[in-house]
């Protein structure tokens, strides 16, 4: 295994070049971490990256007067297909604050009620999905049927496009090209120089053509229909809104990397978020029965419970759950920050202005402020109280600052609402003893987790 070359200002350097190509980087910086420390350098092919977990660290990196976010190496592959969206706009990029202006309303928490419908009704598909799979004694596939369920409740809700990913016997074939998009900017990082990647090159092109086909399709779905240009989705916003400061609308170029991103983040990470909660719950039947009972308050026996918005706000102790599940799998694990001035890190560690330094979330969130035991699932690190008396800079699942997650509220109350059906309607088998093993494709997914399931009777 790679050891420490040397250390430079204290910070371990290692080189993993030896290591040939891995397809899972963030679980092998998690490796790294626990080996040398919470702080390390990881050269690869000559190239450096300074990466870090701890806390007081992580506290100065989320102080906008020295840091901002950094569109890094990652991201920079990704703006090969989403160019100027949101997600991997550079700050000082006109669109990032023109399209955040116009978008912010969609997320704020009036809108959430207008979303939460919409919600219901692709929870309704996926219930009855997992209904026939009862019956005809079937297994399903946990994270498969989560990106079916988000990736229709993002095209509904925002652009009120139907993906029918339930209609499908293999998730829509956006989903595999955009797998295998973010797979290739995740590969393409380690690279070595001079290596021939015509062929997936190539492979990637077709991908993304693909990607902006089913854009350009969204949009005309909606262009085309004389009954809908009012309508005030997110589609909507970005045809129509005018900015509050010059009154311009967002470019036809640009609406089209907003959709690509939207359709991506909006539904890649809450469907692995689902999956590892549901993982976790499984696992731990003295949590699983606290959340079935936390359902089965709301709504007892009723066998097609309609959950109502102000419900969904009810179910704080699901909602920790969800919470513990991103503490262990942050599902966009890392981030990145650059230094607005050349500076030291935590006093010690230069930083040159723009250099960038990334943040690997499920190390931090294992860090000793989290106690001595971090594995463990315990979502009553998530009371109020617990919650109140730790630093804000502990938990960092959504990103930080100005480009934090915008759909926070939106991903929290589609996969709380989600998690209190399910588990108020089934009893989840895990019939084959499942292990924990992660897909990366710059996301974090549990990859081959199948459970069997059957209805919830008075009894259980
Ligand atoms: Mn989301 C930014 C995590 C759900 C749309 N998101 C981020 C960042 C993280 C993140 C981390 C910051 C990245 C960075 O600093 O480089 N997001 C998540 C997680 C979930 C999630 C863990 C679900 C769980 N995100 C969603 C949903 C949507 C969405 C749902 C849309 C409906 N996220 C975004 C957008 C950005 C973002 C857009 C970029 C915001 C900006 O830079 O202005």
């Amino acid at each position: 295994s790679p050891q420490p070359l040397h250390t430079s200002h204290g910070v371990p350097v290692v080189d993993v070049s030896g290591e040939g190509p891995r397809r899972d980087p963030i679980q092998q910086i998690m490796e790294l971490m626990r080996r040398h420390g919470p702080v390390l350098v990881r050269r690869l092919h000559g190239r450096d990256a300074l990466f870090v977990s701890d806390p007081d660290l992580v506290t100065e990196l989320a102080d906008e007067t020295r840091f901002a976010k950094a569109v890094g190496p990652a991201l920079e592959n990704v703006r090969e297909f989403a160019a100027d969206g949101l997600f991997t706009a550079y700050n000082d990029e006109p669109n990032w604050a023109k399209a955040h202006d116009i978008l912010m309303p969609a997320f704020a928490l009036g809108s959430m009620r207008t979303y939460h419908p919409v919600m219901v009704r692709v929870a309704r598909r996926l219930i009855d999905s997992w209904d026939r799979a009862s019956r005809e004694h079937r297994t399903v596939d946990v994270a498969d049927d989560m990106t079916r369920m988000t990736l229709d409740t993002i095209g509904l809700a925002g652009f009120d496009y139907d993906f029918g990913s339930f209609e499908r016997d293999e998730p829509h074939p956006f989903v595999a090209s955009m797998v295998r998009c973010l797979e290739w900017s995740m590969t393409r990082l380690s690279r070595k120089p001079g290596e021939d990647t015509t062929v997936a090159d190539e492979a990637f092109r077709v991908d993304a053509a693909y990607l902006a086909e089913v854009v350009d399709d969204v949009i005309s779905a909606r262009t085309a229909d004389p009954g809908q240009t009012d309508a005030e989705d997110l589609l909507g916003l970005m045809l129509t809104a005018r900015h509050p400061g010059d009154g311009t609308t967002l470019d036809t170029a640009n609406i089209r990397n907003q959709v690509i991103t939207f359709l991506i983040a909006g539904h890649e990470t809450t469907s692995g978020a689902m999956s590892f909660a549901l993982h976790h719950l499984v696992k731990d039947p003295a949590v699983l029965q606290l959340v079935q009972r936390e359902a089965d308050a709301l709504w007892g026996d009723t066998s097609d419970p309609e959950p109502t918005f102000d419900e969904v706000g009810r179910l704080t102790y699901t909602r920790q759950v969800l919470n513990e599940a991103l503490r262990l799998w942050p599902t966009a694990a890392a981030f990145s920050r650059e230094a607005r001035e050349d500076t030291l890190l935590g006093g010690r560690i230069p930083v040159r202005a723009g250099q960038a330094v990334t943040v690997i979330a499920p190390m931090l969130h294992r860090q000793p402020l989290w106690g001595d035991n971090p594995e463990l699932f315990d979502p009553s690190r998530f009371t109020p109280e617990a919650e109140a008396a730790r630093s804000p800079h502990a938990f960092k699942p959504f990103g930080t600052g100005e480009r934090a997650c915008i759909g926070r509220q939106f991903a929290l109350h589609e996969a709380t609402m989600l998690l209190a059906m399910l588990v108020h309607r089934y009893r989840l088998h895990d019939h084959a003893d499942y292990r924990l093993t992660i897909k990366e494709t710059l996301t974090l997914k549990p990859e081959g987790f199948t459970l069997t399931l059957t209805p919830r009777t008075a009894a259980d």
